[in-house]
């Protein structure tokens, strides 16, 4: 699907499940594990990963929910211990033997995005360590602003033909006052004098279409610049769990010099009707800005959860 040289800013969206890595999980963690850890759950086991859409019925495992996943395993994550402390954050991603894995694939530009936010959704901090490959650490200069809990996800891809990516996650304690943030739905944010507002639905179980459009001062912005190969990249979590799901715009990849906007497509498969925070990162001026959304999906069986228009959309 890719049509030379245009930009698709349209549709071609990549449909990424929140189970998306889990299908080679059955070949490499001991069977015992894979029962312990699917629960009831309908495992996906036929090997579809990122950007397999329309594939089946089958309940998607999550994704993100983990500190192992697929025969890896993140450290424990050393961390500014509280608020407003400068210092750094590291970890190891370990393989079966507990060894620290120096090689990696590379995706959107990088062997390893590190995804923070704090469990109420706060906080949001999107970051690319550095490996050092003698050990296998990966860090990066780090402060949290505030106290509390973080969940903090690792999402890379192994070295090696056909792997997928892979999200694991750990919790982090940072001290100080705590003053925990209720989240609300919301589809418009204002960021960095940027007004960024979220069109469409998520529905549990299949594919939505969602659109952001970008604007400021009341006129679109066309300047959108490539950041990690997309003029966009969605990370939503489940609330609750913080379940992982990361979108980008598919189509082509844009190239240095490209500009697009005002307005990005990303498809979004939802597990299920619950509330979900969106975290948009796009470059304009060589700056990246995070827009944030909050979301409640619909039941894909046609009910929905409080707001009774049958057929409404
Ligand atoms: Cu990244």
């Amino acid at each position: 699907m890719r049509a030379g040289g245009r930009l698709a800013l349209y549709g071609a969206g990549l449909v990424v499940a929140f189970g998306g890595a889990f299908g080679l999980a059955g070949a490499v963690i001991p069977d015992s594990f894979v029962a312990a850890w699917a629960g009831g759950s309908d495992m996906n086991t036929h090997g579809e990963g990122h950007g397999a859409a329309g594939q089946g019925t089958a309940e998607p495992t999550l994704n993100g929910v983990s500190a192992s996943a697929d025969g890896f395993v993140l450290s424990p994550v050393q961390a500014p211990a509280a608020a407003g402390e400068e210092g750094k954050l590291s970890f190891q991603i370990l393989d079966e033997s507990g060894e620290p894995v120096t090689e990696y694939t590379t995706a959107h530009e990088k062997d390893l995005h590190l995804i923070a936010v704090r469990t109420d959704g706060a906080g949001f901090q999107h970051a690319h360590p550095e490996l050092d490959a003698g050990t296998g650490t990966w860090s990066a200069p780090w402060t949290w602003d505030a106290a509390g809990t973080y969940r903090v996800y690792a999402d890379f891809t192994p070295a090696g033909e056909g792997a997928e990516g892979i999200t694991l996650t750990r919790a982090v304690e940072v001290a100080g006052d705590f003053a925990p943030v209720e989240t609300e739905a919301q589809t418009t944010d204002e960021v960095d004098g940027y007004t960024v507002t979220l069109d469409g639905d998520l529905v549990a179980g299949s594919s939505s279409e969602l659109t952001v459009s970008v604007e400021r001062d009341g006129q679109p912005v066309t300047a959108l610049e490539p950041y990690l190969g997309a003029f966009g990249h969605l990370v939503a979590l489940r609330e609750g769990d913080l379940a992982y799901l990361h979108v980008h715009a598919e189509g082509d990849e844009p190239r240095a010099g490209d500009t697009g906007g005002p307005e990005l497509g990303f498809a979004a498969e939802a597990p299920t009707a619950d509330r979900y925070l969106l975290y948009l990162d796009f470059q304009v001026d060589g700056r990246v800005h995070t827009a944030e959304f909050v979301i409640d999906a619909e039941h894909g069986d046609g009910s929905q959860t409080d707001d009774p228009h049958p057929g409404g959309h």
